[in-house]
């Protein structure tokens, strides 16, 4: 019994819409599913993105080109994990309330040893099995003085190094292994110098915290530097603030902020294109205030001109010399670029004191003369060594350990 035709017509509309309503509500959803899983595919935080520049002629003053040896970097090399500490790795998320534990600094440069150790032998044992050729004639002392200075360790250190172990292989007669790894390693040893006080400085005055001053050219690796002084100080109980001077990118002072946050230490940062002396005096300021231990600041390297460098450098300087004096300031340099690095070093010195060296990129390059180099340069040591990206991976540098490590024991 079917008397209304038009009501089954009416029947057959309804169940079309409702179709049509489901399909949009479906589309709907799976539209918001969608763009969900966009949403947590966000850019992973500031401090975890690398610096991608483009490889370019390097410029003293200039941003940092993408390091010379990058390409010899294996995927195994850069990729793996800090084994000694795994407790220390870390969440993604930035703001964990949980602080890290940071390693103790002591003994850090033996555990990061095969780390230095993968890239440098070339050196060492390059120049070991050339020390044990049976026949050390004219070409194989050339062979010995290339690879030093393939090494970067400079002119005249390579002259000084090859003069007196040809003087001391001739008084020696014949040399057994041992008798040439113990030669090697004394006239290296004199070569970086055993009595530079390498202790980071950080006492301050009575009244006033310590204040460190990083500075040098955009990536060679200040911030990451900054952070990981900062866990080391941490580490050892100080309390730390830091100071984002680099006012360039806002993305610098998120970076160093990131850095502080794992490890409890507050930032103090300013506007974006702000003045850098500003920031830098209310950082030492807030660290009076609150009686921290350490002032840590970061500063800008992108500056073109050495003019531009002094002014802005030497203001910074002056500003935050009006609380008290600076305890440290020390120079960043990235061991991958070399030469390029000394002639960095050279117009840092004539803008600042450096009172300090902190070689970064140690692990990616074979090129760890650049040591002894840029001591000769300044006459100012060595005094951390960056051996990777890892939060750890920041160690003070011991003439003994590194030497070990370049020809093995
Ligand atoms: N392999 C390696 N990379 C490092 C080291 N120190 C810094 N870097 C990396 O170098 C890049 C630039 O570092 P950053 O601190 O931003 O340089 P800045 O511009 O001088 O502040 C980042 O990708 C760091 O992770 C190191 O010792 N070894
Ligand atoms: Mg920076």
């Amino acid at each position: 019994m079917l008397p209304h035709v038009t009501d089954t017509g009416w029947v057959m509309e309804f169940v079309i819409l409702a179709v049509v309503i489901a399909l949009v509500a479906v589309g709907v959803i799976s539209g918001l599913v969608v763009s969900s899983r966009k949403k947590k595919q966000l850019p992973p935080a500031p401090s975890s993105t690398p610096t991608i520049t483009p490889p370019a002629e390097p410029h003293v003053g200039e941003e940092a080109e993408t390091p010379r040896d990058t390409s010899r970097r294996t995927i195994e090399e850069v990729g793996l994990p800090p084994e000694e500490a795994p407790e220390t790795a870390e969440p993604q998320t930035p703001a964990a309330p949980a602080l890290d534990v940071p390693e103790p600094t002591a003994g850090r440069l033996v555990r990061l040893r095969a780390r230095l150790a993968r890239s440098q032998n070339s050196l060492g044992k390059g120049l070991l099995t050339l020390l044990s050729r049976d026949n050390l004639d004219e070409d194989t002392w050339e062979e010995i003085e290339d690879t030093l200075l393939t090494a970067d360790v400079g002119v005249a250190p390579t002259q000084e190094l090859v003069e007196r172990l040809r003087e001391r292989v001739r008084v020696l007669g014949t040399r057994t292994p041992e008798e040439l790894r113990k030669l090697l390693r004394e006239e290296l040893l004199t070569l970086l110098g055993t009595d530079f006080d390498r202790v980071v400085r950080t006492e301050g005055g009575a009244e006033t915290p310590g204040v460190v001053m990083v500075v040098g050219v955009n990536g060679t690796g200040k911030t990451t530097t900054t952070g990981k002084l900062a866990r080391v100080l941490v580490a050892d109980g100080r309390s730390v603030v830091l100071g984002a001077a680099d006012t360039f990118r806002a993305a610098a002072a998120d970076q160093l902020q990131t850095w502080g946050e794992r490890v409890g230490a507050r930032t103090v940062r300013g506007p974006e294109g702000g003045d850098p002396a500003s920031i830098a005096f209310d950082a030492v300021k807030e660290g009076i205030a609150e009686g921290a231990d350490v002032v840590l600041i970061d500063t800008a390297g992108r500056l073109h001109t050495k003019t531009g460098l002094m002014d802005e450098l030497g203001k910074v300087k002056r500003v935050v010399e009006k609380h008290g004096p600076l305890d440290e300031i020390l120079l960043v340099l990235d061991a991958t670029t070399g030469q390029n690095g000394l002639v960095q070093a050279r117009v840092f010195a004539e803008v600042v004191d450096i009172t300090g060296i902190v070689l970064t990129k140690l692990d990616g390059t074979a090129k760890g003369g650049i040591v002894i180099a840029v001591q000769r340069e300044l006459g100012v040591p060595v005094k951390l060594v960056g051996l990777g990206e890892g939060p750890d991976d920041l160690a003070p540098f011991e003439p003994e350990a590194f030497v070990d490590a370049l020809i093995g024991d």
